[in-house]
């Protein structure tokens, strides 16, 4: 097996203060996760942001804020910038942060309820999005909530759109979406094709079930405050340095090294950039 690629996604869209006092918000908030996140074995730092309000924002000037308060934290990981932003918002809105050229940002590849509202990626959106990552040289993560998405995914290979190697991202237990358990993930895991990465979401509770599954099977592991604001059942998490290193702590007994954030672009064929 591939060494273990560790991804954090450290604030998402839609978790609050009120569900996890200690969810980083702010530009430095940010590099501090990112930067304990990192130390305790992640390789990918997944990236929302949030205006003053805390509000999810895609604006490029919170992006850049991060991305610097981030950089100045001396964190090497891969910073992979979400275009799916929060449900509800326009796809202009959505795909701002791709114009930073970051090494990588997240496509979605499909709709999908999410909780009470729907989550919209049709096909238009979804060749757009990948045309500008295309042009600028960003590699996506295609998100996959649904075995369908799966489909589009390699509709949009098949159009010439992604790269040559293709990394997933199975994410199981969105409310109203696929739920989490095994037969679910060894299922969308053998829609694959060949060749492909693949990392594995739990939301909510199924978060280390899902990784441990994920571990075992070849795949890589996302954790972080977005998809679970706790440690253990009641427990809030501390920090997504917390939920990473429990996740470092099973590889390393298991017998999966981690990724540095240097095998991660090697293993994902991200292409060397020259220090900016
Ligand atoms: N917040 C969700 C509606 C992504 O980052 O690409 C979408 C999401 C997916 O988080
Ligand atoms: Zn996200």
């Amino acid at each position: 097996m591939d060494k273990l690629i560790i991804t954090a996604a450290i604030c998402g869209a839609e978790a609050t203060r009120s569900d996890n006092p200690n969810l980083p918000l702010t530009a430095d908030e940010l590099a501090v996760a990112a930067r304990e996140a990192e130390d305790a074995g992640a390789a990918i730092i997944h990236l929302h942001v949030r205006d003053e309000r805390g509000e999810p924002s895609q604006d490029r000037r919170y992006f850049d804020a991060a991305f610097a308060a981030i950089a100045a934290a001396g964190v090497r990981a891969i910073v992979q910038p979400s275009t799916g932003g929060a449900a509800g918002m326009s796809a202009d809105e959505r795909v701002q942060p791709v114009d930073a050229n970051p090494e990588m940002a997240s496509l979605d590849c499909g709709t999908l309820n999410f909780g009470d509202t729907i989550f919209v990626n049709d096909l238009p959106l979804m060749r757009e999005f990948a045309v500008r990552m295309r042009e600028r040289g960003v590699i996506p993560e295609l998100e996959c909530f649904e075995p369908g998405h799966i489909a589009n995914a390699l509709r949009l290979r098949d159009e010439g759109l992604l790269p040559d190697h293709l990394h997933f991202n199975i994410v199981l237990g969105v409310p109203g979406a696929l739920p989490a358990n095994p037969d679910n993930l060894l299922f969308m895991v053998g829609r694959l094709p060949a060749g492909a990465s693949w990392t594995a979401t739990g939301i909510g509770r199924h978060q280390t079930t899902i990784a441990l599954l994920s571990i075992a099977s070849g795949g890589h592991v996302r954790v972080g405050f977005e998809d679970s604001v706790y440690y253990a059942r009641g427990v809030l998490a501390d920090s997504n340095g917390q939920q990473v290193a429990r996740i470092a702590r099973i590889a390393h007994e298991y017998g999966r090294p981690l990724a540095t954030p240097d095998d991660a672009r090697n293993l994902l064929c991200i292409p060397k950039r020259s220090a900016a």
